[in-house]
């Protein structure tokens, strides 16, 4: 199953970019005998081990870490790295790893230059916020670069550089530092390459960052589709680009890590982080470049925010898990981009993909589907499928063919698209329920996606009509589809695999189809109608492009709240996330009849402009995380070195165990209760935020079968003075044989304010 929705992702929404197609297909090795020596806090020792590193050999040493947290990145041999990681002060060695962008998925035994495209903030996105005017929260994007001369990174109508800003706008290839100015106010790269630049190469950086933060742009869409007002989520906060990724060398953990302890130097805000391991890859914290980096980024007040992966949708697929980054899951959006089928009895039937397609409007193409065209040695389920070889390449010639893209395929569409037109075929009808709301992009060559249900019809009207006709009509843009939001089924999936008592993910947001800035030289875009410059606006898909939407959100909150810690502006985000579609149904995944579960969307879909106004946060002071590196079974000494100076008095509680960690004031709630029948309480704060009056909230718990779940208090009186309240969830089941993930909600009404916080009790023994 996995292995299928891989290929299809992997082949149609992503063309292009070969090399980083290839640096994924390595991104579960490290780098070559390249470690990272991580010292966290602690700076005693680094600089005696440094010396005596730069002793030994000064060229290899690749990078230091001296500004969030301290360590290095060097060549060593296996047994320097092993007799360094019994030095005073080190926390963990580990070698580095490569991460990918997570635009694409991973297929890493076919080796096709292809990789993802991405899309970012769109003229019709559902998370499309109006800006905060005066806003100049600082965004760090750790990526693939950034186009400058985008439009969406012009700097009119913004103030002066914020003054607390002590960024740098390094020069490189084809990038000097007045490719900088009051919108891209730094912008860094890590490569030693000669070619090393905080140029885009890809596109990746330019898309995610003007999602994020990107100024309007009239008339921007991608060769007339989806055409509109382009602009960020947050259009007054500033860019800082960090470039770690790059064609020759992927995204080494070491480079995340220099830019982390960068970024926090440079005094960002926020950091946003459309990348990470693939999802088969379990780490601890202490070896993990971007927990690390986020830890010590969040310790010092920047909101860290992460893509899921495209791991997706097999179960524990969710990556960037570590309690204190915001984790974001992907959804479709409400935009269709339309290419019809008409049949010869004039029935219309609405598919989906950017097409290309010269074929005239009327069906005069005649229409046959892959079973009737059966090579004589293939079977009938490969030949309805399209398999190479199992179609009989003279009974498709100058036909639109109908191909069915069973789940469990090993072939994907971009192949049956090439097979297909190679035999002389002039169209291809893909039936995948998964797929149909992808924006394919199919080149010059005539294709759609339709449902499996809308196929029934066409395959009725070919059984019925002597000479079968139909065509492939060009694509438009169209809005209003419903239902949306869906899951999309490439989102990273909880449970997370390293702890069972935070939930994860935690939010969803827009990420497929989305439209947004692009790099500015795309000429070997295969996409590319005949004739056309490249375009300036990119349409990509994955939970890259649903985190800039979310950090976006999350800029415009810090502005009007400039205090608020990251849990809280987390908290805000993730309480007034919304559980419903634009058909009033709770959301479904994207075969749209399929309920979800926290698992797969978090709190919900992201509201833009919920998190202003949240009523209630549950706040999470960064010391308390130490709390939960105790429970998650780190020693003293440990946290010591990597948190630097303890807090007075702090020690980790005697009986310190991975259950007290649902006891971590997160907007949401996870308990494993195996095998137990309870009670097991966990206790929540939460914080007024509205000035207004002195309110008051009752709960409502949605609770599921098989579970008893006891709120206490069941209101909650703030006033003046009482700013904060704490209540107690007691849960437990009288049937010890209720098996499974039992989900469920705490809500907090006040005449104002509705809080909602998702559980899930998790009996399986997973
Ligand atoms: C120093 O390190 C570099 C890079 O790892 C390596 O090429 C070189 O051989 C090393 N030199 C010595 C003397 O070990
Ligand atoms: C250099 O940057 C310009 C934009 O100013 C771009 O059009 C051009 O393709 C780039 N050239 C190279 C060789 O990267
Ligand atoms: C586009 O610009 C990038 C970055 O400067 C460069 O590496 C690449 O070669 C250029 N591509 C084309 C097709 O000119
Ligand atoms: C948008 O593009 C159209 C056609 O290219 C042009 O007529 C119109 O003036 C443009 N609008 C803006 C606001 O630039
Ligand atoms: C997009 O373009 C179409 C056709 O040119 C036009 O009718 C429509 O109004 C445009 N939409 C927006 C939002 O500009
Ligand atoms: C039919 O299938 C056989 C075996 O897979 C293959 O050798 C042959 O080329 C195919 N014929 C056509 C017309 O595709
Ligand atoms: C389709 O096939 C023709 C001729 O074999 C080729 O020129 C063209 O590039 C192909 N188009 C696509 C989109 O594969
Ligand atoms: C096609 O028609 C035949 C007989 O007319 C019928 O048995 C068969 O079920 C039909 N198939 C479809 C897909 O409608
Ligand atoms: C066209 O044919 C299909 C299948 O036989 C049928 O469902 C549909 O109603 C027909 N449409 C018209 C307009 O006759
Ligand atoms: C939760 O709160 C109750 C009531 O204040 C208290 O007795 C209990 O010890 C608390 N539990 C934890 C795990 O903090
Ligand atoms: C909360 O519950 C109390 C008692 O049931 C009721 O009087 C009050 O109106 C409720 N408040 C809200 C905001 O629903
Ligand atoms: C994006 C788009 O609509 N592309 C093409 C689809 O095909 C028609 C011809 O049938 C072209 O006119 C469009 O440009």
């Amino acid at each position: 199953m996995k292995t299928c929705y891989s290929i299809l992702f992997y082949y149609f929404v992503l063309f292009i970019l070969s090399h980083y197609g290839t640096s994924e297909a390595k991104t579960a090795l490290s780098n070559d005998n390249v470690y990272i020596v991580y010292m966290g806090a602690n700076k005693n020792s680094y600089d005696t081990l440094l010396s005596s590193l730069i002793s030994r050999n000064q060229s290899s040493l690749i990078h230091t870490y001296k500004h969030g947290f301290s360590g290095f990145a060097a060549r060593l041999s296996e047994s320097e790295a092993l007799q360094l990681s019994k030095q005073p002060g080190v926390v963990s060695v580990f070698p580095d790893p490569l991460l990918q962008l997570h635009t694409t998925r991973s297929w890493d035994f076919l080796q096709y230059g292809t990789s993802p495209r991405i899309a970012s903030q769109s003229s019709h996105s559902n998370a499309a916020v109006s800006p905060t005017e005066g806003s100049d929260t600082i965004i760090g994007f750790l990526d693939s670069g950034i186009w400058p001369e985008s439009e969406s990174f012009s700097d009119k109508g913004l103030g002066p550089i914020p003054r607390r800003w002590r960024g740098i706008c390094m020069e490189g290839k084809n990038f000097s530092s007045s490719n900088c100015n009051k919108k891209i106010i730094g912008a860094r790269h890590y490569s030693k390459s000669i070619m090393a630049s905080p140029r885009d190469d890809f596109g990746h950086g330019t898309h995610v960052a003007s999602t994020a933060a990107g100024a309007p742009v009239a008339n921007a869409s991608y060769y007339g589709l989806a055409n509109g007002t382009a602009r960020g989520g947050s259009p007054t906060s500033r860019i800082a680009s960090y470039r770690v990724c790059s064609n020759e060398e992927g995204c080494p953990g070491s480079a995340i890590l220099a830019a982390f302890d960068d970024a926090i130097a440079d005094g960002v805000d926020m950091l946003s982080l459309s990348l990470g391991t693939g999802s088969s890859f379990e780490n601890d914290f202490a070896t993990d470049a971007i927990a690390i980096g986020a830890f010590h980024a969040v310790q010092k007040g920047i909101t860290v925010v992460c893509s899921a992966g495209n791991g997706g949708p097999s179960p524990q697929s969710v990556v960037n898990v570590a309690p204190w980054i915001f984790t974001v899951a992907a959804t479709t959006i409400d935009r269709d981009f339309e290419s019809d089928v008409i049949l010869g009895n004039n029935t219309r039937i609405k598919g989906g993909s950017i097409n290309f397609s010269k074929l005239i409007k009327s069906p005069v193409y005649p229409l046959i589907s892959g079973g009737s065209a059966k090579n004589k040695s293939a079977s009938e389920y490969e030949a309805r499928n399209c398999y190479p070889d199992a179609i009989d390449a003279e009974k498709i010639r100058g036909k639109i063919v109908l191909c069915q893209q069973a789940d469990n395929s090993d072939y994907d569409m971009y192949w049956k698209q090439k097979k297909v037109n190679e035999s002389g075929a002039v169209g291809l009808i893909i039936v995948s329920d998964l797929m149909r709301l992808f924006a394919i992009k199919t080149g010059d060559f005539p294709m759609t996606v339709i449902t499996s249900k809308d196929s029934n019809q066409i395959l009725a009207y070919i059984n019925a009509t002597k000479n079968p006709v139909a065509t492939i009509l060009p694509t438009k843009t169209a809005q209003g589809f419903k239902p949306a939001p869906t899951v999309a089924f490439f989102s990273s999936r909880g449970p997370s695999s390293t702890t069972l008592n935070i939930l994860k993910p935690d939010i969803a947001a827009p990420g497929v189809n989305i439209l947004a800035a692009w790099k500015g030289n795309d000429t070997l875009d295969e996409t590319t109608p005949e004739g056309r410059e490249p375009s300036l606006f990119n349409v990509i898909s994955g939970t890259s492009m649903a985190c800039p939407h979310v950090t976006g959100i999350a800029a415009n909150i810090k502005a009007q709240n400039p205090a608020w810690t990251p849990a809280a502006i987390r908290s805000a985000i993730m309480t007034t996330a919304t559980q419903t579609n634009n058909i009033n149904r709770p959301i479904t995944t994207q075969s749209f009849d399929e309920a979800t579960t926290p698992y797969d969307l978090g709190a919900g879909e992201v509201n833009p402009i919920g998190g202003l106004h949240p009523g209630l946060i549950y706040d999470i002071e960064p010391a308390e995380y130490l709390n939960f590196l105790c429970y998650y079974g780190y020693n003293m000494s440990t946290i010591k070195l990597i948190a630097g100076d303890l807090p007075i008095g702090f020690s980790c509680p005697v009986s310190s165990n991975t259950d007290m960690i649902s006891n971590i004031n997160y907007p949401s709630i996870a308990i494993s209760m195996i095998d137990t029948i309870g009670p097991i309480i966990v206790n929540r704060t939460v914080t007024n935020v509205d000035t207004d009056d002195d309110p008051v909230y009752n709960v409502t718990v949605e609770t599921p079968t098989g579970l008893e779940v006891d709120v206490s208090p069941t209101e909650l009186r703030f006033t003046a003075a009482t700013k904060k309240l704490e209540y107690m969830v007691t849960f437990s089941t009288s049937d010890s044989s209720v098996k499974g993930d039992l989900f469920g909600a705490i809500t907090w009404r006040s005449n104002k304010f509705i809080v909602r916080s998702p559980f899930v009790v998790s009996r399986s023994g997973a």
